[in-house]
């Protein structure tokens, strides 16, 4: 199998929700064919390239996204993506955090209230360790005010906020304005998922939007120069 075949029939197993080689699928007839798991391990010992690992991860959950709204998938099928997402990142997880051996600084991440989307969030969070970043995660359907109070704990540089539903993406404005109003204005806050924008993160006073990981970690080099 050629590297991108590899990576197409990663990106079908998830999209299909095909765990692992013990999992039957949903039609029965998977069994013995190799899952999620077995293509993550497989893509790693054969040296593909951890960018492209992650990039088929995201246009698998993509193409569910559109299934979803098409009505051919449903919530179930969703669920059953996500946990093939889930055992991938778990797989993959050591080799990107495996530290630069630097102190960037502190990065504080939250899923906002309401908001159970956390596969974003969590390749964020490992990226940004592999990066040099000391991240707390705070997990998803974080309440502002839980997110204030580890804010003075925890003193970050920089706080990240995830949110995919149009309807939490408002806890956003909620949460910047509270670090705002407490006074931390040395405080960067990115904001990031497929909702969100860079008018968006402009309307609401948070300094950067980011489109994704790679994103993020470019932009947080830039303030990171010129703060
Ligand atoms: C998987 C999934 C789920 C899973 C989530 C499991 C989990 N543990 O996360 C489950 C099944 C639980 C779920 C539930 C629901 N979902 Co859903 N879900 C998705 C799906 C298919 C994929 C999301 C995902 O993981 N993407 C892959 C990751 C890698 O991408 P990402 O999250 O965008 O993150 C990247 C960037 O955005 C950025 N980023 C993200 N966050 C941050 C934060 C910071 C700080 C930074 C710097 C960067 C950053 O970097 C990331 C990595 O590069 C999307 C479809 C889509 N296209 O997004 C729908 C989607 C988001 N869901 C949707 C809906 C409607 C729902 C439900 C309301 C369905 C229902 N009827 O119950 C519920 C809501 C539950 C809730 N209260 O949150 C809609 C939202 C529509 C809208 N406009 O609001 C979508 C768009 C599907 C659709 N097309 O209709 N969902």
């Amino acid at each position: 199998m050629s590297k991108d075949e590899l990576l197409n029939s990663l990106e079908n197993a998830i999209v299909i929700g095909h765990l692992d080689a013990e999992d039957e699928g949903f039609d029965g007839t998977m069994e013995g064919t190799l899952g999620t798991m077995e293509l993550v391990v497989k893509a790693l010992e054969e040296g593909v390239d951890h960018q492209k690992i992650l990039d088929t991860f995201g246009q698998a959950m993509e193409k569910v996204g559109e299934l979803f709204e098409t009505g051919e998938y449903f919530l179930p099928d969703m669920l059953a993506s996500a946990e093939c997402m889930g055992a991938a990142m778990d797989i993959i997880k050591p080799q990107l955090e495996a530290g630069a051996g630097v102190d960037k600084g502190k990065f504080l991440i939250a899923t906002v209230k309401g908001d159970l989307h956390d596969i974003g969030k969590n390749i964020v969070t490992t990226m940004l360790k592999g990066a040099g970043y000391q991240v707390e995660d705070l997990g998803m359907d974080v309440p502002s005010e839980e997110i204030l109070k580890v804010i003075k704990e925890f003193k970050p540089d920089f706080v990240g906020l995830s949110a995919l539903l149009t309807t939490t993406m408002v806890e956003m404005e909620k949460v910047v304005k509270m670090i705002r109003k407490e006074g931390f204005s040395n405080i960067k806050v990115l904001i990031g998922g497929a909702p969100t924008s860079e008018e968006f993160a402009e309307k609401i006073g948070a300094d950067v939007y980011c489109r994704d990981v790679i994103d993020a970690i470019n932009k947080l080099e830039h303030l990171r120069e010129v703060s």
